[in-house]
């Protein structure tokens, strides 16, 4: 700034000086000598600079206090759902319903006899199962007690029952068998040995000659074979009534009279009974 302050004088004067030379040739050689001027007067103020270039980045502040508590947040999304549990304690039983309606009326029917034989049929098993279970409380002979007897292939079952014959054959066709059918010395004895043991004298068997007089068959139709117990004189079809058969306690046969009612004897084959 100063240098450009003393220059500017030294150069008016230099051109002054040159259009003055022109015109006065005769004074060419005068020496002129460059005098700085006086100091100006100050300068108006000038216009305000452009910004300058952002500082560098100063260092990190320590760190500021813990601040208070915000509020709580809204609800988040629902979560995936999870894995099944295991399987709850089942429950107390809950207390009876009330009474549902009456039903329909039901369908007359004729079943009379069908009940009469249900209900018979009920009484046997009964029976049945009282001497089932006495059996298993009753070792170690317990057939003989309980009321049944059994070769390996029969059951035998003595019915305390008096029946007529044919009364007697129903009963035991009912349940599965017949009136017992002594067919060799084994099973002869075998329900001989029940009436004696049972303290009887007699009882029907399944014996008669019903269909052709003095031809006996057993009572399933079957023919007699070569075996045979009658007691001597027996069978004489005494009165010419004497058509069916009985076993004596001795194990022998007599034919007698069929109407007369019974104690009697049934056989069940085992695959059956
Ligand atoms: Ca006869
Ligand atoms: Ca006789």
């Amino acid at each position: 700034m100063i240098g450009e302050k003393l220059l500017l004088p030294i150069i008016i004067m230099s051109v002054l000086h040159f259009s003055y030379g022109q015109h006065m040739t005769e004074e060419s050689c005068t020496i002129q000598l460059l005098i700085p001027g006086l100091k100006g007067e100050p300068g108006e103020k000038g216009q305000k600079g452009a910004p300058g270039r952002p500082g560098r980045l100063g260092p990190s502040g320590e760190t500021g206090q813990t601040g208070i508590k915000g509020q709580k947040g809204l609800m988040g999304r629902y979560g995936k759902v999870g894995p099944s549990g295991m399987k709850g304690v089942k429950g107390d039983m809950g207390d009876p319903g009330s009474k549902g309606p009456n039903g329909e009326p039901g369908v007359p029917c004729e079943c009379t006899p069908m009940r009469k034989m249900i209900g018979e049929m009920d009484i046997v098993v009964a029976q049945l199962s009282s001497e089932l279970k006495f059996i298993k409380n009753a070792l170690p002979s317990p057939a003989a007690v309980a009321g049944i007897k059994e070769t390996d292939s029969k059951v035998y079952l003595l019915v305390k029952e008096e029946k007529r014959y044919s009364d007697a054959e129903v009963y035991c066709q009912t349940r599965g068998g017949h009136l017992a059918m002594p067919k060799d010395e084994g099973s002869n004895a075998a329900i001989a040995g029940y009436i004696t043991e049972a303290g009887l004298n007699r009882v029907y068997i399944g014996i008669n000659d019903l269909h052709h007089e003095g031809v006996f068959t057993y009572v399933d139709l079957s023919v007699m074979t070569t075996f045979s117990r009658w007691r001597k004189g027996e069978p004489n079809n005494a009165f010419d009534d004497e058509d069916c058969a009985e076993m004596v306690a001795s194990g022998e046969w007599t034919d007698v009279a069929c109407h007369p009612t019974m104690y009697f004897v049934c056989e069940f084959d085992k695959e059956s009974a």
